[in-house]
């Protein structure tokens, strides 16, 4: 056993011995291990990744927020089973924060939840509890009293990301635009700009209101019983005022993905309608009382601008020499990148069909 990751969480109010410490999940930007203890609970312990989170003292802040929130609405309505349907992170024992750091290194300890499955793709019918399930969600944290921060600022910002693409190119820091692949690529994209940067012009007019949203629904975010039912969303790091475009069209990018996120062959990518019209329906049904008729008009809209804004986060990152998200070969933020394109075109192809299912 790492005897460093071994010393880092017994800082914390952990019950029981450690016996055994290992990597666990495939998120993109955090480090994250599954302490096994004999004790009754095993635990996650995540190394924040600060040179994306800079401000890690307002990150646990809106965490510790939503948390305690989201748990005294479940205690509020009777529920059961409350640790597995909200995640609980551990006070690290001298300070009684819920991080640790040696100003190197920033550290967190949250209980791991019994018996959860996460899923890399799901059947319409998982989709539609995933729809409730981030509509409820949103719901849930609507009268949250708490002032939150963006953790990322302008995370989801359209404008900004395109802004940091034309940086990257004119930067070239990898020496990447001597390719005429990624050339056409960025040409491509730049085509659709005005298009896709219709959240932020609506905000400025008023029209389109922030809220607090997850920002990273990923469907892998989000645990599952062995039943199927919906335990709870987990990966709160970028819980955060945003439009809901963001949960909306985040979920749907992944999941109604037909191949994966870094899919090499391009056939296998294609916009899913079934998924959507099962999330899209069980999102309504819970987000629907607060939804405003711009909101929902433009669910369509938010499916197509995910796949979008993805694809232009991975160029700019391929371009900058692959400075943000983990890589596993040298071309694969390329490869992300075709992907999410391809899936943009397919899920812009498909808006009329989204907006009559919506009616
Ligand atoms: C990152 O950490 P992970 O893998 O859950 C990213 C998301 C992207 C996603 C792409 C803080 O999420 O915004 O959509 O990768 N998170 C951050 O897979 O940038
Ligand atoms: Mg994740």
């Amino acid at each position: 056993m790492d005897e460093k990751l071994k010393m880092i969480a017994g800082r914390f109010e952990i019950a029981g011995n450690i016996t055994e410490i290992r990597p666990l999940g495939n998120g993109l930007i955090n480090d994250t291990f599954l302490v096994v203890t004999d004790g009754p609970d095993n635990y996650v312990l995540q190394r924040i990744n600060q040179s994306i989170f800079r401000d890690v003292d307002l990150l646990q802040h809106n965490i510790d927020c939503v948390t305690r929130h989201i748990r005294g609405k479940l205690e509020a309505a009777g529920e059961t089973d409350i640790d597995r349907k909200v995640l609980r992170f551990l006070p690290e024992k001298e300070s009684g924060k819920s991080y640790w750091t040696d100003g190197k290194e920033w550290w967190r300890v949250s209980v791991f939840i019994r018996d959860a499955i996460t899923y890399e793709a799901v059947t319409p019918e998982y989709a539609g509890y995933a729809g409730v399930a981030f509509g409820r969600f949103e719901a849930m944290l609507a009268d949250i009293p708490d002032k939150l921060g963006e953790t990322i600022p302008d995370f989801h910002n359209m404008e900004l990301r395109a802004r940091q693409l034309r940086e990257a190119v004119a930067a070239d820091a990898a020496g990447r635009m001597a390719d005429p692949e990624v050339r056409a690529i960025v040409d491509e994209v730049f085509k659709y700009e005005e298009e896709m940067c219709k959240a932020e012009r609506m905000h400025r007019e008023g029209i389109l209101p922030k809220r607090i949203c997850h920002c990273d629904t990923k469907v892998n975010n989000m645990l599952f019983d062995r039943e199927g039912n919906i335990l709870c969303v987990i990966d709160l790091d970028t819980v955060m005022p945003s439009f809901v475009f963001s949960d909306f069209g985040d979920f749907l990018r992944t999941a109604a993905n037909t191949g994966a996120e870094d899919d090499p062959d391009l056939d296998n990518v294609n916009f899913n309608m079934e998924i959507f019209n099962a999330f899209a329906k069980g999102y309504i049904s819970t987000a629907g009382e607060f939804l405003t008729p711009v909101e929902r008009e433009n669910l369509p809209f938010a499916a197509t601008l995910f796949p979008y804004m993805q694809a232009v986060r991975f160029l700019a990152d391929y371009i900058n020499g692959d400075t943000y998200y983990k890589i596993k070969y040298p071309e694969h933020n390329l490869v992300r990148t075709r992907a999410q394109w391809k899936l943009f075109l397919s899920a812009r192809a498909k808006m009329d069909e989204m907006a009559l299912s919506l009616q």
